[in-house]
């Protein structure tokens, strides 16, 4: 009560985001503006990034309604790359496919697909160097595929089975691939965020070439984490591409409560002074032209850049979610920005280097990639045949040298299975 004063205010009021549509309603996008493709500038590696916040409140777009590739951003790659992107996306989402179907089957506990996300790290992944460091979140798995990582060994994580390198100790779908540079996933969310950024400063203090780059969601930029590592990378001119897929949901949650409403995540590098891009996340070569713009930056010493991808999680958040309790079916089916496997492949014909028949062809042929490595990792193990790495594994590797209390649990649990008869 303000009355002491003698003003008479109305009482403050508190706003709850609510999203726009709900179960049973119906969805339209029509209030939904579209930037025109080719319509954004395309500024100089070096720029200041005070001269470019208007970029934050764009939409680079370079694939047109009718698939052709216009404007300023266009990556010009050539057609023998465009369907090395079209191949890893159709395999990403074959793979996704398939283990989505093996955790219903009761093959895996849990599996988390990216449905509609696969040019956010498809498109990023060919733009870096393949030993450029990444550090993703769980809906990077695109990034694997683009740098060739078998599937089989993805699909050993995913079984937890004998040919695991993680020996089992993981969730399903939190990979860590040394040799493909990629990072080890932790299933806390933004933690990889400053961890990105102190590889990028680590890099450039010790003189080497290698950049960084970060992927997560948009409702993980609510942690504490992204404010510190926009802070240290701005600070350090770390050569890091700090990468926001803001695909509007963060399981039931909607982006307005990351903060959506009141501005773009883009515009959060504003703040900090990083060069911040706001780019279609279903636009491969949007997604690609952007990357290679902060890939060129970074490299050059001119600091690093917060890349808001605008997607759609087109499927539920995992297996454990059914996104019908909360959002409306139509969204995805209406989402304007389409669908980034289906854009990639208008253009591919656009320009005479694709047709339907050749489409065909590959979807049976990644579908048939995807079930032969299937039959191979099924035989090392999968959920409930039994314990597919030694016990005693599970003591190793907490630390660098097993410690006294450690080598204590192992024997006594090593004594009580020997006298359990196991
Ligand atoms: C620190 C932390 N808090 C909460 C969770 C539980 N959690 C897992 S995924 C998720 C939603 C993340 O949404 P977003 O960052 O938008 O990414 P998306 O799943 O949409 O790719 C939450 C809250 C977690 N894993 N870690």
């Amino acid at each position: 009560m303000s009355s002491e004063n003698g003003r008479n205010l109305r009482p403050l009021s508190l706003h709850v985001p609510e999203p726009k549509f709900r179960p049973g309603d119906a969805v339209d996008f029509n209030d939904f503006d579209i930037p025109p493709a080719g319509a954004v500038a395309r500024p100089a590696i070096d720029a200041d990034p005070s001269a470019m916040a208007g970029h934050a409140y764009a939409l680079v777009r370079v694939l047109d309604e009718e698939g052709r590739a216009v404007g300023p951003w266009d990556p010009k790659l050539s057609p023998e790359r465009l369907i090395r992107m079209l191949r890893h996306m159709a395999l990403t989402r074959a793979y996704d496919d398939r283990m989505y179907r093996a955790q219903r089957q009761g093959k895996t506990s849990f599996y988390m697909k990216c449905t509609g996300e696969e040019a956010t790290a498809i498109g990023a992944a060919h733009a870096l160097d393949r030993d450029d460091m990444v550090f993703p979140s769980y809906r990077q798995q695109g990034i694997l595929i683009a740098r060739d990582w078998p599937l089989i060994d993805m699909m050993n994580q995913v079984y937890s089975n004998k040919g695991d390198r993680l020996k089992g100790r993981q969730m399903p779908i939190m990979y860590s691939a040394k040799g493909a540079s990629f990072f080890s996933i932790s299933g806390n969310l933004a933690t990889q965020y400053p961890q990105a950024v102190g590889f990028a400063m680590a890099s450039a203090a010790k003189g080497d070439t290698r950049i960084a780059a970060a992927w997560c969601g948009e409702g993980s930029t609510a942690e504490g984490d992204f404010h510190s590592a926009c802070t240290f990378a701005s600070v350090y001119r770390a050569p890091v591409i700090l990468n926001v897929i803001n695909n509007q949901w963060a399981i039931s949650s909607f982006s307005g409560f990351a903060g959506a409403e009141a501005t773009t995540f883009a515009a959060r590098a504003i703040g900090y002074g990083i060069a911040g891009l706001r780019v279609d996340g279903n636009d491969t070569l949007a997604v690609y032209a952007a990357t290679e713009w902060a890939a060129e930056r970074a490299r050059n010493n001119y600091g690093p850049t917060l890349i808001e991808h605008f997607t759609y999680r087109a499927e539920g958040h995992s297996t454990s979610d059914d996104p019908t309790k909360y959002r409306s079916a139509e969204e995805n089916v209406k989402w304007p920005l389409g669908d980034p496997i289906a854009r990639l492949k208008q253009h591919l014909i656009a320009i005479g280097a694709w047709d339907e028949d050749r489409h065909a062809a590959m979807d049976k042929e990644v579908a048939e990639e995807v079930r032969a490595a299937q039959k191979e990792s099924e035989k090392l193990g999968i959920l409930h045949d039994g314990l597919k790495q030694p016990f005693d594994s599970m003591f190793e590797d907490v630390f660098e040298e097993m410690p006294w209390h450690l080598k204590e649990q192992l024997a006594q649990m090593t004594a009580e299975r020997k006298a359990a008869g196991i």
